[in-house]
């Protein structure tokens, strides 16, 4: 148990549907903390960057262009376990395997096309931030984390 910051972004996809308020209510809702957020459109260098596990996949260049085919909405989470919290609220990868009432199974049809990015660890938290944000970017919610969050 301990608190994280886990990069959370609503895709080009959520920001064109208009969900991007219900998916940041969600978050809220669960207790998130929202400490940095910006939308802003990705070029292929950084997008490339982002996603560079996957490249050489097949679906690697459609990926590539789709994030960066419109803006989307980036988002620092910060909350107790937040990395595994907010993987499951967005749910499994393909909407079809997705649990019942996460954004994925509740907003989405294709894996494609699934709305919304989590990092999947703690060192990619980290990689990913740093791609989105400057340290300029992130407010402090300390009291609200001592007032929500921390368990006394
Ligand atoms: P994740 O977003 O749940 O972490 P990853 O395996 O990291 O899933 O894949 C990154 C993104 O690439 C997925 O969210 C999805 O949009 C896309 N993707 C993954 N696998 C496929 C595939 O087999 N076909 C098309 N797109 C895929
Ligand atoms: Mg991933």
């Amino acid at each position: 148990m301990a608190i994280e910051r886990t990069l959370l972004l609503c895709k080009p996809d959520a920001v064109s549907r208009g969900i991007t308020g219900d998916i940041i209510a969600r978050l809220e809702r669960r207790g998130y903390l929202i400490i940095a957020m910006k939308m802003m459109q990705l070029d292929g260098e950084r997008a490339r960057k982002h996603y560079a596990e996957h490249a050489g996949k097949p679906f690697f260049d459609g990926l590539v262009k789709f994030i960066t085919s419109g803006p989307l909405v980036a988002m620092c989470i910060e909350g107790e376990s937040a990395i595994a919290g907010c993987r499951q609220l967005m749910g499994a990868t393909d909407p079809l395997t997705a649990a019942p009432g996460s954004i994925r199974a509740d907003y989405a049809q294709t894996i494609g096309r699934n709305l919304v990015h989590g990092s999947d660890s703690h060192e990619s938290a980290e990689r990913e931030l740093q791609i989105f944000f400057q340290p300029a970017d992130f407010v402090s919610r300390k009291h609200d984390l001592e007032r929500w969050i921390f368990e006394k």
